[in-house]
């Protein structure tokens, strides 16, 4: 059925459509039962909590899909200009709660549940977590989908429907081992298949030019073809109706393909070749740095790029027929340089399909593409090599080609025969392996390019990007990135929620986050301080039920919870943390009986997944598990100290760290962490930070001012000097904790070895040993805060109120007003 123009008739539909299903207790109970009975076919008498989950996912999905049908078909009444987020990843966690929270009928469920006999958060348990992404960039773009459908924003999000998302991390005698993710395994709940929204995706074969009406046209044609299909997965927005979709693509076999096959009577090869099409959507790659320039890699980011593509024209031109529109409808972000690929995918298309001419494809090209960059070095940056790109698509290699030429041939009219700088900027890198620089043709056509914290903004302008920017200096933005509060704190901390509401009298913070430095006023009263450390003790019992439930330690809860949870990395410095555990360990055994009164307890948690070839982070993992056995068998020691692990951590399980947390650390080496958003997520729920000026803090301390924060370490323009200077900046301190790991104290002496050269092996390339003092001195800070409560609790309320800044909603609503010209578009009802 179509609206048409008639558009009374087309309101009197939105009228009827409007509450087509009931929220009232008996309704949902009735809507679950049905769910139990006919979608997991067991019977309404007999089944258990996972089944209950199952059939309750079902009825929340039903809210989402009315929800989401209003919202595309408003949005096509309307026809604004639209915004398409492509990501390679995103890392969505749970959705049961985050759906029903922000629909907001959390309560009525949890009354229905409760009649049926079942307890809300009992069921929330069951659901697994969606990983399809690797750390802070995937999570990232699921907070952005949050804050693109709370402000109403015309926004799809296009991405890839992994098979297996990150592995699970198994730690076995203190190793890690990978397992794999078979995230579908029991369904998935939330995405609705689409089997008639398939594209075909092409790969290999050859270019041949041909002649159409006496004009010479390019054909490509391929080797291979494979159909994605597209999985729908609703993002409803809080305090509206309006409910956005994540597309994700999967390969399924094309029957062109099997057609040839089946012609010349290979049955089985065709069968096995449907199975390969299934590959391409099959793993994420589990590494969030280096890039191998795997075939298979290639070929997933071209099969994203090249569906989201076919999908956005085609819903362009069902409204339009004129491409000169397109960059007033279309915005395309481009989520670092994985989905670059969507330039020259998008100037085949327009040039070869639709035959508009070489300039007039690539004037549109450029007025819509925009581009993210989450890297801090060169060696982050993707580079394609020549040979791989020509053998999979022959022909975007010769339309980068061409985009090349006509670049470097504007450019050496700019700036005369600089070969040096030519060749520093140009897409093409020349060398033993010749490559494609996908940064470089992202930068060349986008009309914006953003940093994601101010510092590293400044660092792409000055170092990484500088040729670029004093040639287009007006293409460089900021967009220093945020985090959902729904997500972070109404989700994952309902104490502290209602704490927040209750004294700023209103719950309208979880739509305008910057109400929260009303809380500032209350930072000293002593009721809000009562309440507020009433809220952390409850979460900290929870995180200690949990570690003594995975780890067997039993940690006592008037102890300091110290977190440093995020991927492994020798530059977010885990190390650091564990040299500095084992110098408070040495410390305390050191110490007169008599002193120790004085020492403040810490339970030190480390949580993190090490990419499965980085040896070095592997070892890091080890070495925190051997230092755990010693410290937490030493009866000696006690309660003054705990170290544990907590394995496999995720979204879900972040939830339950984050709000337990006391103290958070994010102290990598200054200049290498592009923001951060960890920080962010602790400062939310009144975590205080022990931080280095690196990223995102920089800005966290211009919000609540460097008295509500430890802050250590070398600066950003330090770091090179003392790079060179080497170990003998390495401190007395330091170097006795290394020899403990280095002689065996704790075990594994051999394999500990490479470990400890990273630091006192002449490089100390991450600084550990020049911060080593810096870092306890900011940490005994931290030590003395914690012993005065009251000063503690204002410093952690202070924290939580200055957190509005770094909040999704004021990220999106600064891409939409600066970057993508696009304005919301919010179906008209109560919400
Ligand atoms: O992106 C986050 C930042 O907060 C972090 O500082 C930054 O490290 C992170 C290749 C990446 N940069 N690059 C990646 C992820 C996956 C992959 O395959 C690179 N992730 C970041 C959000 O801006």
């Amino acid at each position: 059925m179509s609206l048409g123009s008639d558009s009374a008739k087309a309101e009197r539909m939105f009228r009827l459509m409007d509450g087509f299903l009931k929220n009232d207790s008996i309704s949902l109970q009735q809507d679950i039962l049905r769910h139990v009975e006919y979608t997991v076919a067991r019977s309404r008498f007999n089944f258990d909590d996972f089944e209950a989950y199952q059939a309750l996912a079902h009825s929340v999905r039903d809210r989402l899909i009315e929800r989401s049908h209003d919202t595309q078909l408003y949005f096509k009444r309307k026809d604004p200009k639209r915004v398409y987020f492509l990501s390679f990843e995103y890392l969505m966690g749970r959705s049961l709660s985050n759906s029903v929270i922000n629909l907001g009928i959390r309560d009525q469920y949890a009354d229905a549940l409760s009649q049926l006999g079942f307890e809300f958060e009992v069921l929330a348990e069951q659901e697994g977590d969606a990983a399809l992404g690797n750390g802070g960039l995937a999570r990232l773009s699921a907070c952005q989908m949050d804050s693109m459908a709370t402000l109403d924003y015309p926004a799809w999000g296009y991405g890839l429907r992994y098979e297996y998302g990150l592995f699970r991390q198994v730690i076995l005698d203190g190793f890690q081992h990978e397992q794999p993710d078979f995230w579908l395994n029991f369904g998935n709940p939330w995405e609705t298949e689409r089997v008639h929204v398939t594209y075909p995706v092409k790969f290999y074969g050859v270019v041949e030019e041909e002649n159409l009406n006496g004009e010479k046209c390019n054909v490509w044609i391929p080797g291979e073809v494979v159909e994605a299909v597209a999985y729908d997965n609703p993002i409803p927005g809080y305090g509206t109706r309006n409910t956005i979709t994540l597309r994700l693509w999967a390969g399924k076999p094309s029957d062109q393909h099997d057609m040839e096959a089946y012609n010349t009577g290979d049955y089985i090869n065709a069968v096995v070749c449907r199975q390969k099409a299934e590959n391409i959507s099959s793993v994420l790659y589990p590494d969030d740095r280096s890039f191998q320039g795997k075939e298979l890699r290639l070929k997933q980011q071209y099969f994203f790029v090249s569906a989201s593509i076919q999908d956005i024209i085609r819903r362009f031109k069902e409204a339009h027929s004129n491409f000169d529109e397109f960059p007033e409808k279309v915005a395309l972000q481009l989520n670092d340089t994985h989905p670059s690929l969507a330039i020259a995918e998008v100037m085949r298309v327009l040039v070869d399909k639709e035959h508009l001419g070489w300039n007039k494809a690539w004037d549109i090209a450029c007025k819509i593409f925009s581009f993210t960059i989450h890297a801090v070095i060169a060696e982050g940056l993707e580079k394609i090599p020549v040979d791989l790109l020509g053998s999979l698509l022959p022909r975007h290699l010769q339309i980068i080609y061409e985009i090349n030429f006509t670049f470097v041939e504007e450019l050496k009219k700019r700036i005369g025969l600089d070969y040096n700088r030519l060749s520093r900027m140009s897409i093409i890198e020349e060398g033993a392996v010749k490559s494609i620089r996908m940064a470089n043709l992202a930068i060349v056509c986008s009309h914006t390019v953003n940093g994601v914290s101010k510092v590293h903004s400044e660092l792409l302008k000055a170092k990484l990007f500088k040729d670029f920017y004093e040639l287009w200096p007006q293409k460089f933005q900021c967009k220093t990135n945020g985090v959902t509060q729904r997500r972070w704190i109404v989700v994952s901390n309902p104490s502290l929620c209602a704490l927040i509401s209750k004294w700023l009298g209103t719950e309208a913070w979880i739509r305008d986050v910057d109400l929260l430095t009303g809380l500032r006023a209350y930072a000293a009263d002593p009721d809000l301080q009562q309440e507020w450390m009433m809220v952390k003790k409850v979460n900290k019992m929870r995180l200690a039920e949990y570690i003594e439930a995975m780890s067997g330690v039993k940690v006592s809860l008037d102890a300091m919870f110290d977190v440093q949870t995020k991927r492994i990395h020798e530059y977010k410095r885990q190390l650091l943390n564990i040299l500095g555990i084992i110098h408070r360990y040495d410390c305390i055994k050191n110490m007169e009986k008599s002193q120790r009164s004085k020492v403040v307890p810490r339970v030190c948690i480390i949580g993190g997944k090490a990419a499965p070839g980085y040896e070095i982070a592997k070892k890091i993992i080890k070495l925190c598990h051997a230092v755990a056995e010693k410290i937490n068998n030493d009866t000696d020691v006690g309660d003054l100290l705990k170290l544990v692990f907590i394995p496999d951590y995720n979204v879900s399980v972040a939830e339950l760290v984050i709000p337990g947390a006391d103290l958070s650390q994010h102290i990598s080496t200054a200049g290498h962490e592009a923001s951060g958003t960890g920080s962010m997520k602790f400062l939310m729920n009144g975590c205080l930070l022990l931080a280095t000026e690196d990223g995102s803090t920089v800005e966290i301390v211009e919000e609540i001012g460097a008295d509500n924060l430890f802050l250590f370490g070398a600066k950003i323009h330090e770091v090179p000097k003392l790079r060179e200077e080497g170990s003998p900046k390495m401190p007395l301190q330091c170097a006795r904790v290394i020899r403990m790991v280095r002689d065996g104290y704790f075990g594994f002496k051999d394999y500990f070895e490479s470990l400890c050269d990273t630091v006192d092996g002449g490089k100390d390339f991450y600084l550990l040993g020049s911060d080593f003092e810096s870092y306890l001195e900011a940490q005994a800070a931290a030590d003395k805060a914690f012993a005065d409560p009251n000063k503690w609790t204002q410093m952690s309320i202070l924290s939580a109120a200055g957190s509005g800044r770094f909040s999704s909603d004021r990220t999106i609503r600064d891409y939409a007003e600066k970057t993508w010209g696009i304005e919301p578009c919010r179906f008209p009802s109560d919400g």
